[in-house]
């Protein structure tokens, strides 16, 4: 097994369903990954060791998923220079997602976080891939050959339409 590059990290086991899809993509993308439960509010000292180790141990990148009052990727992003990307989940605690995006989302100046949409793990699991490609040639082929799938299906749905009709 190769070192993990990027750090897959969540507020909850209860994200799990969510965060898998950031695990899936980044095993097809063939991106090696760490993924463990950290939380802000139950295990703060747990989420600081992660946070203030994670560079030393070789991560690139960390993905960080909270739901409700969601303060794990804005203080993981203030315990390092590592890139953090937030993905908001729609927690069964969560007022319709909105809390989670708008504390993942709304940082202060200095300490970003690249925020996806809500639940959109998948998207943070390519944009880590796209983070640690940019300087490693093997992954940044692996996107290419991968959005080159998307580009096709879409091509095929087109020609698909074309010749059975909408129906
Ligand atoms: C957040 O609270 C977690 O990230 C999770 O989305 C939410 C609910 O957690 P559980 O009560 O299901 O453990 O901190």
């Amino acid at each position: 097994m190769s070192k993990p590059l990027a750090g897959i990290i969540m507020g909850s086991q209860s994200d799990l369903a969510i965060m898998k899809e950031a695990a899936d993509i980044l095993e097809e993308l063939q991106v090696p990954f760490e993924l463990t439960i950290v939380s802000a509010h139950r295990t703060p000292h747990r989420m600081l060791e992660y946070a203030e180790s994670a560079k030393s141990r070789g991560l690139k990148v960390i993905i960080a998923g909270a739901g409700g009052a969601a303060h794990l990727p804005g203080m993981v992003a203030s315990l390092t220079t590592l890139p953090v990307i937030g993905v908001p989940v729609k927690s069964r605690n969560s007022i319709d997602g909105w809390d989670s995006v708008l504390s993942i989302l709304q940082m202060p100046g200095g300490i970003p976080v690249a925020t996806v949409a809500l639940d959109g793990a998948k998207n943070a699991g390519i944009l880590a891939a796209e983070i640690i490609g940019a300087f490693d040639e093997e992954i940044s082929d692996n996107l290419a050959r991968y959005k080159k799938g998307l580009k096709e299906k879409v091509l095929d749905s087109v020609e698909e339409i074309k010749n059975k009709g909408w129906k």
